[in-house]
């Protein structure tokens, strides 16, 4: 067998496409190292993130607390499976569940395996503790959903890409509208509802962010109605929106918004940044009244919990509070839209920008099938900026949350620059 030694962004391109599964449309841009806010692809060119490998890198590539942690669990143990006890695995749930404020943690791996996880629990929970007859139990979903790409996950989906070809789907699914309360409140009306699970941002729609109160009424109609109010922070969570959680009150992060919730999930789900992006590490978060639910041999995972993902996990959180990156996150966010908000009145192609925190969205002046998002983030890739399109006419921003103010206003000059160039 030849051995690939030093080739090129062209051939390493033509190996994904000859040798990978056709399950992606990248950017032609080939990466080779990151760091911070910065990725370098195999030439050494720069360029600033605006992706943060949807929002996993938080806390900025390669963050040397979050490596080191890496390198010296992964000297010492990497994985006993839950078949016995390991010296990392409970200080690290008696650290989570403080850090979020539960009495409970359930530690999965990818973020749809979390999801997956939160949706089984709510089962079980309707069935013995709601009272909800065998087999009976439905779960309410919003449309526009983005929960992953498993088999129950996507039964909940809208989009034709997700869904088309892979059914049969899985029963006792509810899809009502996203941010609409009085289909929600219909939703609530039919027997049996176990529980709502809902995006506080709508990601892969395109940032779509509900009106303001949506999420505390949404709360308030599960309480009303006996549900579970399940919260899918996978992509929002862990101060990406200018809050540890999005579903955090105007509270402090820093001093513990559990204290001060505008929403408290029954059931959290968070992935993602939990590793800062090293190695997929999830995890569901509910008190015990429901986590208890699941009892031994009933759910779990061979990865699920191992000591390099508890040492790297704790790292990447302690991360996120001692370097303050929701408040980094929630101001420079300001100083985005703001100049998006520029470029949307100085210009004709930009129809509009919306977000929060550093997960932001620009909507282009162009039908959904036009090429022109693509282009522009071609341009930017040329400028030294990389970001991606989505839904054809909307491009996501959302950077690692280290970066400096200094670079935020360098990179919307990037962005200006090249988007300018498509003014019609
Ligand atoms: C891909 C989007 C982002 C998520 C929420 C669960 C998961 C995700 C809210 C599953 C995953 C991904 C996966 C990624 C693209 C991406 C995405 F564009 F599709 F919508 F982030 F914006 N809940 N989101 O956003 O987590 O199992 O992937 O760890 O390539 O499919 P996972």
């Amino acid at each position: 067998m030849e051995k690939i030694v030093n080739i090129g962004a062209t051939e390493l391109m033509e190996l994904e496409n000859k040798y990978g599964a056709h399950n992606y449309h990248p950017l032609p841009v080939v990466l080779a190292k990151g760091e911070g806010v910065f990725v370098w692809d195999v030439a050494g060119k720069r360029y600033y993130d605006f992706l943060s490998a949807y929002s996993a890198v938080n806390q900025g590539h390669c963050h040397p607390r979050i490596t080191e942690a890496l390198k010296q669990q992964s000297e010492t143990l990497t994985l006993t499976s839950r078949a016995f006890y390991n010296d990392k695995l409970g200080p690290y749930e008696k650290y989570i569940a403080e850090y979020f404020g539960y009495d409970k943690v359930l530690p999965m791996n990818s973020g749809v395996e979390a999801v997956e996880t939160a949706l089984k629990l709510c089962r079980k929970w309707a069935y013995e503790k709601k009272g909800v007859p065998e087999n009976r139990a439905k779960i309410i979903f919003a449309s526009g959903n983005f929960h992953g790409r498993t088999m129950a996950v996507i039964s909940a989906s809208v989009d034709p890409d997700s869904r088309n070809g892979f059914g049969p789907f899985m029963p006792g699914y509810v899809i009502t509208p996203y941010n609409n309360l009085d289909t929600l409140e219909e939703a609530f009306k039919q027997d049996h509802v176990a529980g709502f699970i809902v995006e506080p941002i709508q990601g892969e729609a395109g940032v779509v962010v509900p009106d303001d109160g949506y999420l505390k009424a949404a709360y308030d109609l599960c309480k009303k109605h006996n549900a579970l109010f399940i919260a899918d922070e996978v992509q929002t969570g862990i101060a990406r929106t200018g809050k540890l959680l999005a579903t955090c009150g105007n509270c402090s992060c820093a001093n513990g918004c559990e204290n001060n919730p505008e929403v408290k999930p029954d059931i959290l789900i968070l992935g993602k940044a939990l590793s800062g992006g090293v190695f997929p590490v999830s995890a569901v978060l509910a008190d015990d009244e429901i986590m208890l639910c699941i009892k031994p041999g009933e759910h779990g995972s061979t990865f699920g919990g191992n000591p390099l993902a508890c040492a790297v996990a704790m790292a990447a959180l302690e991360v996120v509070k001692d370097e303050k990156l929701a408040e980094n996150a929630e101001k420079l966010g300001i100083v985005f839209r703001a100049r998006m908000q520029n470029l949307v009145d100085s210009t004709n192609i930009v129809k509009l920008v919306r977000g929060k925190g550093l997960l932001n969205a620009i909507v282009i002046n162009d039908s959904e099938d036009s090429k022109t998002a693509w282009n522009m983030c071609l341009k930017m890739r040329d400028n030294g900026l990389l970001a991606k399109p989505t839904h054809g006419n909307k491009i996501r921003f959302a950077p690692p949350l280290v970066m400096t103010e200094e670079q935020m206003h360098e990179c919307c000059d990037i962005i200006e620059k090249s988007i300018k160039e498509f003014e019609k």
